[in-house]
C-alpha cells in the first residue's frame, strides 16, 4: 500500500486530492494547521474525514515538517499548503513568502534528509505568469508574477527545480490554472458570485460588490486537476507541467452565466468601477462595483496550453465552463435553501 502525504488537506485541492488517493487504495496522512476554527467541512463532505490520517503540520515550523517525514516515511507527498488569496498577499506579503516560499524550502530541506526517494509535487500556479508575455502560457513562457502571492510560488516553483537539478529528488511542479468547485473557498470570485447569486435568487436583500470584472481567468473542475496532480508523480522522473482548460472567460461573464442559471436575467450598465447590473424583470440592483477591491497590480489574462499534459500523463479536462458554474450555483442555491451556506 502506498503512503500519501497531502499537506494543506482542509484546502479544497486537499478534499479532492484525498478522495482521489484513497479511492486508488493509498494509506492517506492528512497535515492541516492547528486553529481555533480547524475545519475540515470539505472532508466530510465529500466522505473521506474518517478515512484519512490527520497530523498537524505548519509550514513555518521546520521541526514539525522534518518529525512529519520521519514518522510517516511517505512514497508521495503533495505540498498543497499555502496562504492562497491573492488579495491577502498585497496585505501580508512576509508572512505570504514565509509560508508559501520557504516553507517549501522547509520542506525540500527535510524531504531530502529524511525521505529523499519520496516523489514531491508543489501547488505551483498560472499566478506566475501574471504579466503575461504571451498567449496561450505554457512550461516555457517567461515569468512576470503581479502580487507577493505570485512572487512567493515563484520562489517554491524554482526551489523545486532546483530540488530536482541538485539533490535528484523526483521533484515536480504543476502550474495549475483556476480551479474550482462547490468546495471553494467564499473569498474567490466564483463562489462569491454563485454564494451571494443563490441568495439574491431566494429573494434575500443581500448586494453582490465585486472588483474587476473585466479580468480573464481560465477556470477548470477541481475533481480534474487534483487527477493532474497525481499523474505527474506516477512518472519516471520529475517535471513541470501546465494544468488548463484552454478556454478564458471574464469574471463579468462568471456572472452572467451563473444569473442564467438562476432565471436571473441581468441588464448591465456603465463601465469600470461604475458598472452595475440589475434584474432585467424587477430592476433591483444585484450588483455594484468597490474600488476597494480592485488590486494594486491586476493579472488581466490567463489562458492556459496544457499540451504538455495532455500528450505526456494522457490528461484532460472533463467538466466545461458552463457545466462548471452550473455545480457551483446548484450546490449554492441548495445550501442557501438551507441557510448554511459554507466557507
Ligand atoms: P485552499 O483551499 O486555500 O487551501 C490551502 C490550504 O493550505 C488550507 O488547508 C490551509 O489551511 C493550508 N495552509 C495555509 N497556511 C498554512 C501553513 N502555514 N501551514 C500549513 N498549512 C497551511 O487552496 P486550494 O485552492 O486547495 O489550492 C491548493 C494549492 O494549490 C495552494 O497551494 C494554492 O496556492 C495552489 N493553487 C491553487 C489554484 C486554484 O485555482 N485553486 C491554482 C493554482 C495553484 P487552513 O484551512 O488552516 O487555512
Ligand atoms: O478568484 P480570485 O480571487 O482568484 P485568483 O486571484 O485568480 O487566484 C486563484 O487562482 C490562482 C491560479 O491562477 C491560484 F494560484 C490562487 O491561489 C487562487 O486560487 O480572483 C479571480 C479574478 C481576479 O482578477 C480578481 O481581481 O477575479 C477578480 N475579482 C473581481 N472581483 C475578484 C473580485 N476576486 C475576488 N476574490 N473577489 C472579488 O470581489
Amino acid at each position: 500500500m502506498k503512503r500519501a502525504l497531502v499537506t494543506g488537506v482542509t484546502g479544497q485541492d486537499g478534499a479532492y486530492l484525498t478522495r482521489l488517493l484513497l479511492a486508488k487504495g493509498y494509506e492517506v496522512y492528512g497535515a492541516y494547521r492547528h486553529s481555533a476554527s480547524g475545519s475540515f467541512w470539505r472532508l466530510h463532505e465529500l466522505g473521506v474525514l474518517d478515512d484519512v490520517k490527520l497530523e498537524v503540520l505548519d509550514l513555518l515550523e521546520f521541526t514539525n515538517i522534518l518529525r512529519l517525514c520521519q514518522k510517516v516515511k511517505p512514497d508521495e507527498i503533495y505540498n498543497l499548503a499555502a496562504q492562497s488569496f491573492v488579495s491577502h498577499s498585497f496585505e501580508q506579503p512576509v508572512f505570504t513568502g514565509d509560508v508559501n516560499g520557504l516553507g517549501v524550502s522547509r520542506l525540500l530541506e527535510a524531504v531530502r534528509h529524511v525521505c529523499p526517494e519520496a516523489r514531491f509535487y508543489q501547488a505551483s500556479t498560472s499566478e506566475m505568469f501574471g504579466k503575461v508575455r504571451e498567449t496561450p502560457q505554457n512550461e516555457d513562457t517567461p515569468f512576470h508574477p503581479r502580487s507577493p502571492y505570485g512572487v512567493s510560488k515563484l520562489y517554491a516553483h524554482w526551489a523545486t527545480v532546483n530540488a530536482r537539478e541538485s539533490w535528484g529528488l523526483h521533484a515536480t511542479s504543476g502550474i495549475l490554472f483556476n480551479h474550482e468547485s462547490p468546495l471553494r473557498g467564499l473569498q474567490f470570485v466564483t463562489r462569491k458570485i454563485t454564494s451571494t447569486l443563490a441568495r439574491i435568487a431566494l429573494g434575500e436583500p443581500v448586494l453582490l460588490e465585486l472588483g474587476n470584472v473585466d479580468a480573464q481567468r481560465d477556470w477548470g473542475f477541481a475533481g480534474d486537476f487534483v487527477e493532474g496532480m497525481w499523474r505527474m508523480l506516477q512518472q519516471p522522473q520529475g517535471g513541470t507541467y501546465v494544468l488548463a482548460t484552454g478556454v478564458t472567460h471574464s469574471v463579468r461573464n462568471f456572472v452572467e452565466t451563473a444569473a442564467a442559471a438562476l432565471d436571473l436575467p441581468l441588464v448591465w450598465d456603465g463601465e469600470g468601477v461604475s458598472t452595475t447590473a440589475r434584474h432585467a424583470k424587477t430592476g433591483r440592483t444585484v450588483l455594484t462595483i468597490g474600488a476597494q477591491l480592485y488590486r494594486p497590480a491586476e493579472v488581466d489574462h490567463l489562458l492556459g496550453d496544457a499540451r504538455r499534459a495532455a500528450d505526456v500523463l494522457g490528461w484532460r479536462p472533463t467538466v466545461d465552463f458552463p457545466e462548471l458554474v452550473t455545480q457551483l450555483v446548484r450546490a449554492d442555491f441548495d445550501r442557501a435553501k438551507q441557510g448554511r451556506i459554507l466557507n
